[in-house]
């Protein structure tokens, strides 16, 4: 047996516009995710998050299905919208009082709540003045977190002020593949540094509100291999990693974006500013832990691609699930040792972890989905090896407790320990969902 310690935190992971749905109602504000799905063309099968998981509805359901798999804490977004329909200004009550019913229904349950503020949902009435692009937005994301701190405070365990910030910058605003959708790597460059100052301002007001709890940022990291040993080779692998991970952990810990990357896109013709030393001190706060969205590695050449010259590679005999992601426990591992030794937050949280699968209901309505099984397993035990070797690693979450919007993918991608069927809305826990209470409740891996 590979026990985990005493208070571990086991949990699942949502966020507002892949589940809840109800995406007009009781004066909610348009979010750029409700434009860009509702735009033609951008989401694979046509969907959008309109009704979703209905979770809005459907949320005391949810959550007794957690209370069923015995999770201690459930991490789910705010939508900023939802709140303040044109992103700051005047509240919307019935939004704060959906998020008040939840958090209620999860202290009766006693499962800790663990909110994002921002899992991607811009109000797009900010988008209309530049979105992320503009200071206006960074002051507004103050504003917005100063509100839930002081509403939900001492009610929320563990804070996360942004969900993974190199996706909102580079596929939001230069691959164009999520919202907004633009094409710009300067503008992408724009945001990434922008996001970076806005969390800064969430957490000085945080410390400023002082409620219970702490407070975190998620990022989604990924070791990058060279995919031979050629030097251009090792040199892409080492830029992606500048590209995905440096260019936030440094400045999270560090207080600057890595010398290498600021030199390459200077080279490229970009122009990205330097923090000064007031901006530094604001970025590099310290945080109680970080978050880390760990899915797979990234395997990488010299490539084509016009500014960062590399390519994906994809290696022959590897598994790969149904987003073609190589399932690669070792990575966790790696980079939670990599994060420890090179960075020393306080805590790691694994924020997200999870396996896509195509699943079906059998005839008799169950869902046999051994492969995410094994996903699991496999990341639990490196999750294991990496905290019994000291690296201070207090929870994890799988993404995601159901089946939801997955983005440009729309609903034809499955990631949840419950199977929902959307045209009924019934949830049917998977093989998966019972393999994870087992663990749970055992607190450790047999
Ligand atoms: O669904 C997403 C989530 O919103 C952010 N992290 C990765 C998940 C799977 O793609």
């Amino acid at each position: 047996m590979r026990a985990f310690p005493e208070d571990f935190l086991f949990g699942v992971a949502t966020a507002s516009y892949q589940i809840e749905g109800a995406w007009n109602e009781d004066g909610k504000g348009e979010s750029i995710w409700d434009r860009f799905a509702h735009t033609p063309g951008n989401i694979l099968d046509g969907t959008t998050g309109d009704v979703a998981c209905d979770h809005y509805h459907c949320f005391a359901e949810d959550v007794a299905l957690m209370q069923e798999l015995g999770v201690s804490a459930y991490r789910f977004s705010i939508s900023w919208p939802r709140v303040l329909p044109s992103g700051k200004g005047a509240v919307n009550e019935k939004g704060l009082a959906f998020y008040r019913r939840l958090i209620e229904k999860l202290k009766e349950a006693g499962i800790k709540p663990v909110v994002t503020l921002y899992h991607w949902d811009l109000p797009q009435a900010l988008q209309d003045r530049g979105g992320w692009e503009s200071e206006e937005t960074v002051e507004a994301f103050a504003e917005y977190a100063r509100l839930l701190f002081a509403t939900f405070g001492d009610d929320v365990h563990l804070w996360i002020t942004h969900n993974e910030p190199w996706v909102v910058a580079f596929p939001g605003h230069y691959e164009g593949r999520v919202a907004p959708g633009k094409r710009d790597f300067q503008a992408a460059l724009r945001v990434a540094r922008n996001l970076l100052l806005a969390h800064g301002h969430a957490v000085r007001v945080f410390r400023e509100v002082n409620p219970k709890g702490a407070i975190g940022i998620a990022l989604n990291l990924s070791p990058a291999h060279p995919a031979t040993e050629k030097e251009e080779d090792q040199e892409a692998a080492w830029r992606f990693d500048g590209y995905l991970n440096r260019f936030f952990l440094d400045p999270l810990f560090r207080g600057q974006f890595p010398e290498d990357m600021l030199t390459f896109y200077r080279k490229k013709g970009f122009i990205l500013e330097p923090f000064t030393k007031e901006e530094r001190a604001l970025v590099a706060q310290p945080l109680d832990f970080l978050g880390i969205n760990y899915y797979s590695r990234h395997v990488v050449r010299k490539g084509e691609e016009p500014v960062l010259e590399t390519e994906a590679v994809r290696l022959p005999g590897k598994k790969y699930s149904d987003m073609g992601w190589e399932v690669y426990p070792e990575g966790l591992y790696e980079l939670i040792h990599r994060v420890t030794e090179d960075y020393a937050p306080r805590a790691i949280h694994i924020t997200e972890n999870g396996y896509c699968s195509p699943d079906v209901p059998s005839c008799d309505g169950s869902i046999d989905d051994e492969e995410r099984i094994a996903y699991l397993e496999a990341h639990l035990e490196a999750l294991h090896r990496a905290i019994s070797e000291g690296c201070p690693v207090r929870g994890y979450f799988v993404w995601s407790i159901m089946d939801n919007f997955e983005w440009t993918f729309g609903f034809s991608k499955r990631f949840g320990l419950v199977y929902v069927d959307y045209a009924t809305q019934q949830r049917i826990p998977k093989k998966s969902f019972f393999f994870y209470q087992r663990v749970i409740r055992e607190r450790a891996l047999a």
